[in-house]
Parts: C-alpha cells; structure tokens; sequence
C-alpha cells in the first residue's frame, strides 16, 4: 500500500519544468565540451560570483572512440555503456565536479544520450572511453549489459533501416537516426537501465537532464521512465524536488512530430527562437527588429513555460541539427551579443548560454568541411584579462552576455513594459521598474528620449561597461522623476545596444 501510494505520488507529482535553479539565478551556460575538473573550477571562481544558475555540460557516459575522422566532438552521442567516463573525467572527476558545484550554487544538467547506443557502423573492440567492449553489428553491449533483443531493428520498416523521412513519425521514432543503434525503449529492461543511469546521475547530486534526440523516442516511453526517476539529492536541494528535464525536440513546423507531444514530461527545446531572433538581427527576408514586439508565442512558439530557448546551440552553430544560416554564433560577434542581449533581457522561456571552443570553419559548397573538430585544447586556460585561451571561446565571459545574466536575474519575474520602437529596427524595452534595454540595429544613430519605467537616478550601462563600486566603465544614462531617459546609440559603437538595471545605479 505504502509503496503503491508511492508509485502516484511520483507519477502525479510531475513538477519537471522548473530548473530548480537557486533562487535569483534564472539561466544555464552549456559548457560544450569542457572537462570535469575546469567547470568545478569555473563553477567556484566565476559561474557562482557572476549569477549563473547551472551548467549544461558533454554527455557523461562512455562512448566510442573515433578516430576517423581524429576525435570527433560527435563521438560522444555515440554511447557504449553508462559508465562515468569521458574525455572530460572519470567517475570520481566527475562526482568532485558535482560536489563543488553544488556546494556554491550551480547545478549540473546532463546531456543523456538514451535513444540509442553508438552507430552501425562502429565496429567491435575495445576503443570505447573507458575500455568496455561492444560490437555494433551484433548489436552487444556488454557493460550494460544490452544485447540484439533491446533494439529497434525489428521494428523499423524502411529499406535502409534509417529515419528516411520525416514525415513519418514511426520512422522518427523507431528507425535509426544517422545509423545510430536505437533502442527499444518500450521494454521494461531497457527503460530499468536507463532509469538506472539517470538514477545514479541523480544520487551524486546533479539537478536535471537534457534529452538528447527526444524527437526520435515516443513520449509514453519517456514518461515511462522520468516516472522511474528518484527526487534529487537532499543534500542540496528541498525534499521532493523533481529532476528538471529539458527535451531536445526539433520543431521548425511542417513535420509529423511536434514538440507539444512532449509537454507532459518537461519543457521542450524552442528551436524557432534562434532560428527567428537571427533573421531580424541579419535583417534577412525583410525582417525588422520592430516586429519582435509580440516576441515569444505571438511567433508561435510554444508556451513561454514549457520553453528552453539558445540563441545557438553545439549543433546548429556548426551546420548540424536544424536553424540554417540565420543562426547567430561567435563568428558573428557583433550581432551575436545583441541576440544574447535581446534573448536575456526579454520574459520568454528558460534561458541557456552558449560556450563554445572555436575551430578553423571552412565552407565548401555551403558547407563546413570542419564541422566535426572538437577542441584543439583539452582544458580551459584562463588569461589575465579574464577572457580564455587555447581556442576556448567562453562566450559566457564576454562582459556583455555575463552583465546580461546578471539583467535577468535582476529583473526576474517583472513584466514586459514599455515597449518603444521606430517602426525600423531601433527597439526597446522596459521588466518593470527593474530594467530596461534598448537596441539599434538601423544603419543610422538612435537619439531618442523614452520612458524606462525606472526610478530616478543615474545608470551605468552594463553593455559598454559596467558598474565597478561606485564608478561605471562605460555610458551613463541619466532617468529622470517621471521615469523618462534621453538614449544616443551611434550605429558604429562597438555594440549598438545599451541595458541598465536597478543594480547598476551609481
Ligand atoms: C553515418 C551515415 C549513416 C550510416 C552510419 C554508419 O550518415 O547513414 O549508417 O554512418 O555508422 C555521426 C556522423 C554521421 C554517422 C553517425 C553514425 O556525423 O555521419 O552516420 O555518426 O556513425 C551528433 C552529430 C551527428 C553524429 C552523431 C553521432 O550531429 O552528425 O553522427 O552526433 O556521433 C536531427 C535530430 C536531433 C539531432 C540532430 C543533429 O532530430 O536529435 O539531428 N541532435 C542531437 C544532438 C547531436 C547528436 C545527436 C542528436 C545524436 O544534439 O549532437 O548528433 O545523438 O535534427
Ligand atoms: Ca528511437
């Protein structure tokens, strides 16, 4: 009786889009690629002190050795069992990673890859990350242990046994995507070993996941087994608190799936918003930041409370997944920080932060032949100047998108208020009597007197400066008693945008 009252407690009990970060921190910065040992660092000397609420990090678990092409960053969506160990860590790297990152207020959010196991095509052997065997043809996973019966091969009904179309979504779902093993994900072994993963991830003390490929396995069977899944670790977090999931659900529209199939289990990655917010910032297709006025499901995007919105992510940065060429990344510095800006300053959605490493891009025939290289570096220095080295890109260090975390924070649960725009693509807006941002992405200069909503004082621009003590490094913006500030942004500075917030009063 008791266990059974159990049983509906945790089914009932599905509070699974709340990011469970610390109150006051309202986003996530994905460190692609970084190794155990340089995020606890960073958590302690940086994420911490600057407001960030967690860390989306690499998948954790061991997966295939690729060597041709040498080392993919891909490699790790290929998984050969769920033991802790990667090019970014071991198991007890890993734990210590969690620890110290818990112990200051940032929490670890897991990519897990559990739609399938490594591609067709990888072989047999041992050139797996922690040495475990496999062999892909025989579809045998000993470390886990999976074997031929817990795959979808039976199941899958194209010629090829891949995804061919995406129009069907019994190929999506039970096909192989880009020949990657998939898992039969009804069987209640299958479901036991992954819950059992997640599980473990959760007892060490990490506060969510991301589901990779949620598109490709059918929402019941993810129900299935986030309602296997324990309440995390009260050694940081309150009683009862559910795992935060995030789904990775690539939904441009014009497809047979859509991401609102996947509410009942968490939120839902939002891929339009990226996709959207680049077209206005590149002006492409006739498109003007003026239009951004009804931003968030005035678009069309799904409810603000069930989005998880990026303006890039490790995948479309580089061509992969979905979003095409409007996407906005580091390469497109300048535009870039005003997405993030606009991104961090506006209500819509949970927000994630990229952090990138740079490769030498190289477009053949519209696309980056480079598109596979992982870092050139396997661990994150840090210059005097604060900004990263060896070819880490650290946007999240960028002073504009760190000041931009803080914004949110700041303005927090505040409503979207006077908006202003001049029917071109000079916009701004106000989050109550908390913040107030206003951009110029027209090739001529703003100089326009607007209300803030803020209380009087003098403001420190957060954009081409900040505040430090009592000093501002950057633009002064003077709000007078009625809440009104003159704003001049010449379409040349550096960044054409300015925010201010309660925070940086001198
Ligand atoms: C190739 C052929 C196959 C062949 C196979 C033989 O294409 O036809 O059967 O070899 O084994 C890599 C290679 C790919 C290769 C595959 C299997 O790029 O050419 O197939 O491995 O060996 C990442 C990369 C993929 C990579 C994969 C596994 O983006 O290129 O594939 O990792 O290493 C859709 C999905 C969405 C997905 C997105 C990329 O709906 O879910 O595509 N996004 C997530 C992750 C993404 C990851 C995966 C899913 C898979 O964000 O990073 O793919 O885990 O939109
Ligand atoms: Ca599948």
């Amino acid at each position: 009786m008791k266990l059974l009252l159990l049983l509906v407690a945790v089914g009932l009990c599905s509070a699974q889009y709340n990011p469970n970060t610390k109150a006051g921190r309202t986003s996530i910065v994905h460190l692609f690629e970084w190794n155990w040992g340089d995020i606890a660092a960073e958590c302690e000397r940086y994420l911490a002190p600057n407001g960030f609420g967690g860390v989306q990090i690499s998948p954790p678990n061991e997966n295939i050795i690729v060597t041709n092409p040498n080392r993919p960053w891909y490699e790790r969506y290929q998984p050969v069992s769920y033991k802790l160990c990667t090019r970014s860590g071991n198991e007890q790297q890993f734990r210590d990673m969690v620890t110290r990152c818990n112990n200051v207020g940032v929490y670890i959010y897991v990519d897990t890859i559990i739609n399938h196991m490594c591609g067709s095509g990888g072989g047999s052997g041992t050139h797996s990350t922690c040495g475990s065997s496999f062999n892909a043809g025989s579809r045998d996973f000993p470390a886990v242990p999976y074997s031929s019966l817990d795959f979808n091969d039976g199941k899958c009904r194209t010629g090829s046994g891949e995804i061919e179309n995406y129009g069907d979504a019994n190929q999506v779902r039970n096909c192989q995507l880009v020949g990657l093993l998939d898992l039969a994900l009804e069987k209640d072994y299958v479901r036991g070993k992954v819950a059992d993963y997640l599980n473990n991830l959760i007892s060490i003390g990490v506060a969510g996941f991301r589901l990779d490929a949620a598109k490709h396995m059918w929402p019941g069977d993810i129900k299935a087994i986030t309602d296997r899944l324990a309440n995390l670790n009260t050694k940081w977090f309150p009683g009862g608190t559910r795992p935060f999931i995030f789904q990775e659900v690539i939904d441009l529209g014009g497809e047979s799936i859509s991401v609102n199939e996947y509410f009942g289990v968490g939120r839902v990655t939002e891929f339009k918003y990226g996709a959207k917010l680049g077209t206005a910032i590149r002006k492409w297709n006739g498109e003007k930041l003026s239009y951004l006025k009804n931003w968030g499901e005035g678009w069309g995007f799904m409810p603000s409370n069930r989005a998880l919105v990026f303006i890039d992510n490790h995948d479309n940065q580089r061509g992969h997944g979905a979003g095409g060429s409007s996407i906005l990344t580091f390469f497109d510095a300048r535009l870039y920080k005003m997405g993030v800006g606009f991104m961090l300053a506006h209500p819509y959605g949970f927000t994630r932060v990229m952090s990138s490493f740079s490769w030498p891009r190289n477009i053949v025939n519209g696309r980056d032949v480079n598109d596979w290289m992982g870092p050139s570096s396997s661990s994150v220095s840090i210059n005097g100047d604060g900004t990263c080295g060896n070819g880490w890109v650290c946007e999240h260090r960028w002073r504009q998108i760190k000041n931009m975390v803080s914004f949110r924070n700041v303005v927090d649960g505040q409503a979207f208020t006077n908006w202003w725009d001049n029917g071109s693509n000079q916009v701004a807006f106000g989050r109550g009597n908390r913040g107030f941002i206003i951009l110029n992405n027209d090739d001529w200069n703003l100089d326009v007197t607007v209300n803030t909503g803020l209380p009087a004082g003098t403001y420190c621009d957060v954009i081409s400066g900040q505040k430090e003590g009592s000093r501002c490094t950057g633009k002064q913006i003077g709000v007078g008693s009625d809440g009104s500030a003159r704003f001049q942004i010449s379409n040349n500075d550096e960044d054409p945008f300015v925010a201010i917030h309660v925070d940086a009063r001198l």
